[in-house]
């Protein structure tokens, strides 16, 4: 399970509905193209939270049908609604994916016992292994060693997708639980948490830039950190120019560009305006 995955997009018409073959080219473009080791399917990037437990299955299901075993797949359940997640953990469990991550629970301030029963109790019926999603800044949850330690417990969850900027956090982590799996989650962070021995990263901007995070991953990985440092550079400007135009829209856009039918957002995301359209469409010709 070590290596890149993609946070995987997925294709909306201008209704919101999923578009199956743009979905199918996406996922081809990302093994295909980018050379990724796995997908990240129905997590942040893929718009998880805005929509229905139907359209969920729907993703899984086409997202394992043109995969195959040809790269990993890992399947984010996880969901406020508690039964909606088990259903899902057990769903993909039935299609054979090859692990389940769940967000921490948000919005609600739920406290240290009642994650860890959420965690516990998604984990109940299935036997497929779960990565914790953390992610602070979107879901205002921020666990501690100790608390990290304490999900560990449980066998079945086999590492966490550490989506934070807290190096020292993510240190003592790795120096704790050599044995669990450790996911960047920041794509330009990724350098420096390869230098700490991360087993992979999960990113969205993967879908468009796959090749130079693994280079920078497998060059740290070799010690080459000056190389890695410059691979990072350019990295970090692709970024930076796509965070200041929006994130998803114009990774949505620069997949356009390169033939796939990535399609539009869902609301209450907007879509570009024509300024921005130009822009992303200016971000591809210079990073792609
Ligand atoms: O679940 C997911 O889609 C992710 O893996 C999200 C991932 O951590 C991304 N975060 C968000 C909020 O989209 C990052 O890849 C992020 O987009 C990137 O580092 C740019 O800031």
């Amino acid at each position: 399970m070590k290596g890149l995955y993609t946070a995987l997009m997925c294709s909306f018409d201008e209704q919101g509905n999923i578009n199956e073959q743009g979905l199918r080219e996406i996922v081809r473009y990302n093994i295909e193209v980018s050379e990724v080791d796995g997908l990240y399917v129905n997590g942040s990037t893929g718009e998880n939270f805005l929509i229905s437990t139907e359209q969920k299955k729907q993703i899984f299901e086409i997202v394992k049908d043109e995969v195959g075993d040809r790269v990993k797949l890992m399947a984010q359940v996880g969901s406020l609604n508690v039964d909606e997640a088990s259903e899902l953990a057990q769903f993909v469990t039935d299609l054979g994916y090859d692990a389940i991550s769940a967000v921490t629970p948000f919005y609600y301030k739920f406290d240290f016992e009642e994650i860890k029963d959420y965690y516990n109790t998604i984990l109940e019926g299935v036997d497929t292994k779960l990565i914790i999603y953390s992610i602070p800044a979107l879901t205002g949850v921020s666990m501690n060693l100790e608390q990290f330690g304490e999900l560990f417990e449980n066998e079945k969850i086999i590492g966490v997708k550490f989506t934070a900027p807290d190096f020292y956090l993510l240190e003592r982590l790795r120096h704790a639980y050599p044995d669990k799996l450790i996911y960047s989650g920041f794509d330009e962070m990724l350098l420096s948490a390869s230098v700490l021995n991360v087993d992979g990263a999960i990113g969205s901007t993967f879908n468009v830039n796959g090749k130079r995070a693994k280079q920078i991953f497998t060059l740290a990985q070799s010690g080459r950190i000056d190389e890695a440092r410059e691979i990072q550079k350019v990295t970090n400007d692709l970024i930076s120019e796509i965070l200041e135009n929006g994130l998803y829209q114009t990774i949505k856009e620069m997949l356009e560009t390169q033939g796939v039918h990535a399609g539009y957002v869902r609301k209450p995301m907007k879509r570009l305006s024509e300024e921005k359209l130009l822009k992303a469409r200016s971000i591809a010709e210079k990073y792609l």
